[in-house]
């Protein structure tokens, strides 16, 4: 077998005149009919002589890969006339919105969505003059496209949407064009080895089209500089079998592209046959095509003396002024005149029979391809109960478990629930088992289509956890998977995942703009699992510790995010049952892989969940007055705030605390900006509407400062969260370095409860003591002091618990200089400059 198309050509049959004269139709129609929507804001169909009014006021669109995208909209309807391939379109380059949405309206997909573009005159008119037009048709394909799963606008995303929509859908054909551009962006060069994790027999197929078209926006693609011999020697080595389509004479273009799908898909079909008759393949070698075309084929070859066609300049608008230019609108009129609009849609304005000759119909067409509206053909999971996973929990924090690995198990059986259905995958960039949830591969394994060997563990041809180094391949295959009708999780480093920042926030536009879309309908959620978080990365250190991707989410609209910070295993699972059912959201479910005290029973669990937030009245002696509230968000600043709550408890019981814990973030903000928020009086109803507040979070603290900012007194919130200390280090040494130790929190407190102030001084200085003795016995023992390690909650820590001073003997003359050394970590809470610009306010009379 050729590597190349041109070789292969050549003693191939001639193909019919007749249909190949119909392919050149409907892609100059399409050629046609996106200059018109780039340029007209009337007389589509040039039925008049173009004058300056038809012009539109604000040129807007992408000319340049507009006529590749047609070849390929064009032939890929002539492979689904000729073979039933059920293809979905993904268009990388989506930046040429104006060639897929005039395939679309000439074979009445368009209209299918959009009753209003009927194929005439009046629904040429409303398609041209909407595109780019305040409230018409984006000039990116986007959510508004029908038939596409892919937001064309930030670059490098379409080839992992791809495979991340073949996997599972045996019978489909993934088609995605992929920019010589875009191929120079890190998630895109990443995605090419997607096809090591595509298996012949039970997934489909993808057909990447590299579109060398030479150019990027303003410089040459390094793609398209490097030679037929080069690109196949670089794709064969990634394991394509690759054709070449190159050619600017379009009668031979429509011959070498109607050959090479012809090519690309007898090898598709040769690979699965052999595949689903039991063979096992190794290195299973998919087609790829290269397609080398000019940029801005067709268009004008010069303007004002200078080359437009094939090269940059035709990136956009190649005319730039026909409107204000009397020799640009003589350009552009020769230009759309050279398609003969007058033979390519008839006195109606109906496209010729000719034009709409080679396409299919009914739900074969692109447009309609089912696949594209993932959520119409979404099937619920079936989840088991999550409750029959429960950790025992006999009182608060009598219990220790590892939360990522019960939760493990319950993924386990939802794979195993699904088997059949096949319609779950978790995608992990190599940490399933570092994560703790390896109970999944007593289920399944990770798919892998290279060799394998006997000394690899959880590897099979047919897994369905997804594993690759790769964030950006992870979630744009899980993205491709749930806008196909599919559901996942991704679990990842906490740290790590802010790789993808810039995907998820396509990603929730991707959403929000479907709500907006009455046929698209909802799809499952996109979950993340956040675990080897910033607060324990003991051996991993500072280069791991990074809790922002909180921040990511939370400027996502409120239609779409969600972010729970579970504080014990019972709580995950039970976030994790309602994220698993929920639709159209961006679920961030943050919480530690290790051994941690367990604080509710399921029941209490399910309620804390349903309520999203609460008092924890088993740790609070508040009597309905608080002097401070103590409140937490994840599972570290629970624990720390619990084993506060607990020192005050002991040291200064007159003192009245309220223990609040926070699973669901967003109650916090108003439920005038999330549909989660707390209304004034629930809100007040937990923090009252003036007791100082000090607050444990998981995140950067200014996140909580920006959710609470409008809400009564928000200067009395005192927030400790990660503040970019950190190292390899002990884990009481993290909280103690971004000063959230039960210590500060504790100090905090006392310092804020301003009713106690006169007798707090004593106390504050043995709180200082002890850190300054775990400052010196870490470095001596590298661990942390025994009484954190052995600490435990008791209901009622009384004087037969040891004094805070007195827990640990340690020499104070070897306190004392380790304190004078770190102080920058430690200071005395009355120091913190933020803390000094808040006096604390007087406590209104109740
Ligand atoms: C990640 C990203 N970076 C930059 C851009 C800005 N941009 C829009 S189009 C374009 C050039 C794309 O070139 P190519 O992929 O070759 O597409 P084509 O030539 O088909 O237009 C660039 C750089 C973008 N959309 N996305
Ligand atoms: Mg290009």
């Amino acid at each position: 077998m050729p590597a190349t198309i041109p070789a292969h050509l050549a003693d191939s049959p001639a193909l019919p005149q007749r249909r190949l004269d119909q392919l050149d139709a409907q892609w100059r129609a399409a050629n046609y009919l996106a200059a018109a929507q780039i340029y007209l804001q009337r007389n589509p169909l040039l039925r008049e002589p173009l004058r300056p009014e038809d012009i539109k006021p604000r040129l807007l669109g992408h000319w340049g890969t507009v006529p590749g995208l047609t070849l390929v909209y064009t032939h890929l309807n002539r492979l689904i006339q000729d073979t039933g391939a059920n293809v979905l379109l993904v268009v990388g380059p989506g930046h040429g919105a104006p060639a897929i949405l005039s395939e679309m309206y000439l074979d009445g997909s368009m209209e299918a969505h959009y009753p209003q573009l009927t194929r005439d005159l009046a629904g040429i008119t409303r398609l041209t003059r909407e595109f780019s037009w305040p409230g018409g048709f984006p000039s990116h394909v986007g959510p508004s496209t029908p038939g596409t799963i892919n937001e064309g606008g930030e670059l490098g995303y379409s080839l992992a949407h791809a495979f991340g929509a073949a996997f599972d859908n045996p019978d489909l054909l993934v088609a995605c064009v992929v920019g010589d551009g875009e191929a120079e962006t890190g998630p895109l060069a990443a995605a090419w080895h997607s096809n090591k994790f595509l298996n012949p027999a039970s997934d489909g197929a993808v057909l990447p089209i590299l579109h060398l078209n030479g150019y990027k926006l303003s410089g040459p693609t390094i793609y398209a500089r490097m030679s037929d011999e080069e690109l196949t020697a670089f794709f064969e080595g990634l394991g394509y079998r690759v054709g070449i389509v190159a050619e600017d004479d379009p009668a031979l273009a429509h011959q070498a592209m109607w050959r090479a799908l012809d090519w690309a898909s007898g090898e598709i079909h040769a690979l699965q046959e052999r595949a689903r008759g039991g063979e096992e393949i190794v290195r299973p070698a998919w087609p790829m095509l290269l397609l080398r075309t000019p940029k801005g084929w067709t268009g004008p070859k010069t303007l004002d003396g200078k080359p437009v066609e094939n090269t940059f300049h035709a990136h956009q608008i190649p005319i730039p002024d026909p409107a204000g230019n009397p020799g640009h609108l003589a350009a552009l009129d020769e230009w759309l005149r050279s398609y003969h609009p007058e033979r390519l849609f008839d006195e109606a304005g109906r496209p010729a029979a000719d034009v709409t000759a080679i396409m299919p119909s009914g739900d074969s067409r692109i447009g309609m391809n089912p696949h594209a509206n993932g959520g119409a053909e979404l099937q619920p999971l079936k989840l088991p109960d999550y409750t029959e996973y429960a950790v025992a929990v006999s009182a608060p924090g009598a219990t220790d478990a590892e939360a990522t690995r019960h939760l493990g198990v319950y993924l386990r059986d939802i794979f195993t629930r699904n088997g059949d259905e096949r319609n779950f995958r978790l995608v992990c960039p190599d940490e399933t088992t570092s994560n703790r949830l390896e109970a999944i591969f007593e289920e399944t394994e990770r798919p892998f289509e290279w060799p394998l060997v006997p000394t690899d563990e959880y590897l099979s041809r047919n897994g369905r956890v997804m594993e690759i180094l790769s964030e950006h391949t992870c979630e744009g295959w899980l993205e491709g998977y749930l806008l196909t009708g599919r559901h996942g999780m991704f679990a990842c480093y906490e740290a790590f995942v802010s790789i993808v920042d810039s995907m998820v926030n396509q990603y929730g536009k991707w959403l929000k703009l479907t709500h907006e879309i009455p046929w698209r309908k909802p799809v499952a959620s996109l979950n993340y699992l956040l675990t080897s978080h910033a607060w324990r990365q003991d051996h991993n250190g500072y280069s791991h510790q990074g809790p922002g991707f909180i921040n990511t989410i939370m400027s996502k609209k409120s239609s779409v995010a969600r972010i729970y910070l579970p504080p014990d295993t019972n709580c995950l699972l039970s976030v994790a049952d309602h994220c698993l059912r929920s639709r159209n959201y961006i679920n961030l479910i943050l919480i530690g892989k290790q051994s941690q005290p367990q604080w509710l029973d399921m029941r209490a669990a399910q309620e804390h969940c349903a309520r999203g937030i609460g008092v924890w009245e088993w740790a609070s002696n508040d009597a309905g007055a608080p002097d401070v509230v103590l409140a937490a968000a994840g599972d570290v600043p629970t624990l720390e705030m619990l084993a506060a709550a607990w020192l005050l408890r002991r040291d200064i019981p007159s003192l009245r605390v309220r223990v609040v814990n926070v699973v669901d973030l967003l109650t916090l903000e108003s439920h005038r900006d999330h549909p989660h928020g707390l209304d004034e009086q629930a809100f007040n109803a937990i923090f009252t509407e003036d007791a100082p507040v000090v607050f444990a979070f998981h995140g950067y603290a200014r996140a909580i400062h920006e959710l609470i900012y409008h809400r009564p007194n928000p200067q009395r919130f005192h927030v400790r969260g990660y503040n970019e200390e950190g190292t390899t280090t002990t884990p009481f040494d993290m909280v103690v370095a971004n000063q959230m130790s039960r210590y500060h929190l504790a100090m905090l407190a006392l310092h804020h409860a301003s009713r106690m102030r006169s007798q707090v001084g004593a106390l504050i200085d043995a709180y200082q003591e002890r850190l300054a003795a775990h400052r010196v016995y870490i470095r001596e023992h590298d661990a942390d002091l025994p009484e954190v390690r052995s600490w435990r909650w008791s209901q009622s820590p009384d004087a037969t618990d040891a004094p805070a001073s007195a827990t640990t003997p340690v020499d104070a003359s070897e306190a004392a200089q380790p304190r004078e050394r770190h102080n920058r970590h430690d200071r005395h809470v009355r120091d913190d400059p933020a803390d000094a610009q808040r006096p604390p306010r007087p406590r209104k009379q109740r």
